[in-house]
């Protein structure tokens, strides 16, 4: 599957990577793509990843997702 997330709250490439390892460390989750531009994530994954965890580890991670 893939989904892309709106993120709030990235300010520098840096808050990319916290995202991006955030999301990445989700079990199931293959692969997530950061944009700072486009204030979201496109993210590839399949179970047992969903929505409701990426949004659990943006969170932890700082950011929101919308
Ligand atoms: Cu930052």
């Amino acid at each position: 599957m893939k989904e892309t997330l709106k993120i709030e709250g990235m300010t520098c490439d840096h808050c990319v990577m916290h995202v991006t390892n955030a999301l990445e460390a989700i079990d199931g989750v293959e692969k997530a793509k950061v944009s700072l531009k486009k204030n979201e994530a496109l993210v590839k994954f399949s179970a047992p990843a969903d929505m409701d965890k990426m949004a659990v580890a943006v969170a932890e991670a700082g950011y929101k997702v919308i």
